[in-house]
């Protein structure tokens, strides 16, 4: 299909980064203006509100045990960021329509998980125990207040050397490491169970006994929950409430799957009567660690999103919010202390519907096609139309809904309705430009993909 095999005809040859410099091809899939967030580093700004919630969550980890990287580049190999994690050949996160190659071999990483086990083999080499990440990463995805394009994780592993030592050893060596960390002022609410066996993907590694992974597992959670502590904390202080910044946050430890853990665990978080999604994590496979030079190590890792905590932390209510140079914006962090964000006015929106035929017979999507609301059978990617309407738009969309489907009685056509909300952080649109964008969306539809307009 041509939305999903084409590279995009105004992109370059060639794309340099950190003096690197890698030819595209007929798998590129980036478009020209996600180039300039490639160097925008918000983790890295002082006094920005990514860059102030990654100093206070790096402040729990001393930087005796733990290395901290936050300058590695975003280009990586797809080796890197699937093969070596273990990622699955037909695994939905390496399709065209969910991540941005740069050609065949090399992605924008999706995630800072990557990097693991270029780290985990310099760890002794640092004199380190453990490390922590942070940086932005990229994923095709849905238009809304939460999401874009680019956004910033925090990887953190800590390691445990199982070298002449009996298991018994190891474990009270780390359940007693684990006994002088503070206790979190968090109320575990509901806890999956460390460890299953049987058909249930959340098992012991093979090599690990129960026992090891076990303890593995509540320092990991010890040290996770002692994030939350911190975060909400500052947060509920940041809003002026002295009362629930000592009030326990409540929490929930939900069994997950990642290719590269096992077991594995999300943690949730109840905030505003809601329970958000916060992190990844769990006890590194031991093939990974294999790989990676540390044959005698057990341990576990993390990747947590760092918009999602700023968005809670200081109460943004947009993700867009964080990329704008709106001084409104920008000059209520300059203190570094968390502040509670105070909204400056809305400006009004403006909704515009567009409906479209999938085009037929245009061959399978693409592996998996997951995330893919409408029409997968057409090879429609939902994804595909998203970044359409972000190369027309940009931050003047404010969300993209699928409202209607519909698939002809007769001739068994499927049409899809989409309402794109354009509205401006900074200013109010008029009429004209807003038609005009609604008109470029339309023309790019028939044109780059080819769909037939209602
Ligand atoms: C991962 O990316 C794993 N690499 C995490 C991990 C690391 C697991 C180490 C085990 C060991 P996931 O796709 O769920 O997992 O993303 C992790 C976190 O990133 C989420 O919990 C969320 O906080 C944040 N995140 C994910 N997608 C988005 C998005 N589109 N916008 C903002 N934040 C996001
Ligand atoms: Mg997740």
């Amino acid at each position: 299909s041509r939305s999903s095999s084409q590279p995009l005809p105004d992109l370059p040859n060639t794309l340099t980064l950190a003096n690197i410099t890698h030819n595209t091809d007929t798998h590129t899939n980036i478009p020209p203006t996600l180039l300039p967030y490639l160097t925008r580093n918000l983790h890295l700004t002082p006094n920005h509100p990514i860059s102030n919630t990654r100093l206070i969550i790096e402040s729990l980890f001393p930087s005796s045990t733990f290395a901290k990287y936050n300058t590695l580049p975003p280009i990586v190999t797809v080796a890197q960021n699937f093969d070596c994690l273990g990622f699955p050949s037909d695994h939905v996160g390496r399709s065209r329509s969910d991540t941005y190659y740069v050609n065949k071999y090399t992605v924008l990483r999706t995630h800072t998980s990557a990097h693991q086990a270029e780290k985990f083999r310099t760890l002794e080499r640092e004199g380190k125990e453990g490390y922590l990440i942070s940086a932005d990463v990229y994923r095709r995805d849905a238009i809304d207040r939460s999401h874009y394009p680019v956004f910033h994780q925090m990887e953190g592993a800590r390691l445990f050397s199982r070298r002449d030592k009996t298991s018994g050893q190891l474990v009270d060596e780390i359940l007693k490491d684990l006994e002088g960390m503070p206790v979190p002022n968090v109320e575990v609410v509901e806890s999956c169970k460390l460890f299953e066996e049987g058909e249930n993907p959340v098992q012991v590694e093979k090599g690990h006994s129960v026992e090891e992974a076990v303890a593995v597992g509540k320092h990991l959670q010890r040290q996770l929950e002692l994030v939350v502590s911190k975060v909400f904390s500052e947060a509920a202080l940041a809003a002026g409430d002295s009362v629930a910044a000592k009030e326990k946050v409540k929490v929930r430890w939900v069994s997950a799957y990642f290719p590269f853990t096992s077991p594995s665990y999300e943690l949730e978080v109840l905030w505003n009567g809601e329970w958000l999604e916060i992190l990844g994590c769990g006890v590194i496979r031991q093939n990974l660690l294999d790989y990676a030079g540390q044959k005698e190590s057990i341990g576990w890792a993390f990747g947590l999103g760092l918009e999602r905590i700023a968005m809670l932390m200081y109460g943004i209510p947009d993700i867009r919010l964080f990329w704008s140079g709106d001084e409104r914006f920008l000059e209520q962090f300059k203190e570094g202390v968390v502040k509670r964000f105070e909204p400056f006015s809305k400006y009004p929106q403006c909704f515009k519907d567009v409906a479209f035929w999938l085009a037929e017979g245009r061959g399978a999507a693409a592996a998996g096609g997951a995330g893919v609301a409408a029409g997968t059978e057409e090879g429609f990617h939902e994804n595909d139309f998203m970044e359409l309407v972000r190369g027309v738009g940009g931050d003047l969309v404010e969300d993209v809904k699928l409202i209607d489907e519909f698939t002809h009685p007769k001739t068994g056509r499927k049409s899809v309705c989409y309402r794109i909300n354009y509205r401006s952080l900074e200013r109010t649109l008029t009429n004209e430009e807003v038609d005009e964008l609604q008109n470029k969306v339309r023309s790019q539809l028939e044109e780059k993909m080819g769909v037939q307009l209602r």
